[in-house]
């Protein structure tokens, strides 16, 4: 009885140590933080309209769009998109956008 409680013991705990293997390899990378400068905000509604074409386009979830300093810090994964197609989006939808010079 003592031998079967130690195995049980053993098969039950084994499972969870490759479970905590696996999430340090599938860890992701870290993410990249840029803020733009954009042009042509002319009201509070577009930076909806900004947020939703990041979206579509470049798959992002964490931008925080600032109407008054007319910014936009976007927090992207180097991996799926850059920089440049982040610029090229927002420009592309009529808002000239630029990366700030502390950026590069
Ligand atoms: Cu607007």
């Amino acid at each position: 009885m003592k031998n079967i409680l130690i195995f049980l013991l053993l098969i039950t705990q084994s499972p969870i140590s490759i479970g905590q293997a696996e999430t340090a390899i599938k860890k992701p990378l870290k993410n990249a933080t840029v803020i733009l400068d954009i042009q042509n905000m002319t009201c509070p509604v577009c930076k909806y309209t900004i947020k939703k074409a990041l979206e579509v386009k470049n798959g992002l979830q964490q931008v925080t769009i600032n109407y008054d300093a007319k910014t936009a810090t976007i927090n992207f994964d180097p991996t799926k998109t850059s920089p440049d197609r982040i610029v090229k989006t927002i420009t592309n939808i009529g808002y000239p956008a630029k990366l700030q010079a502390k950026n590069q």
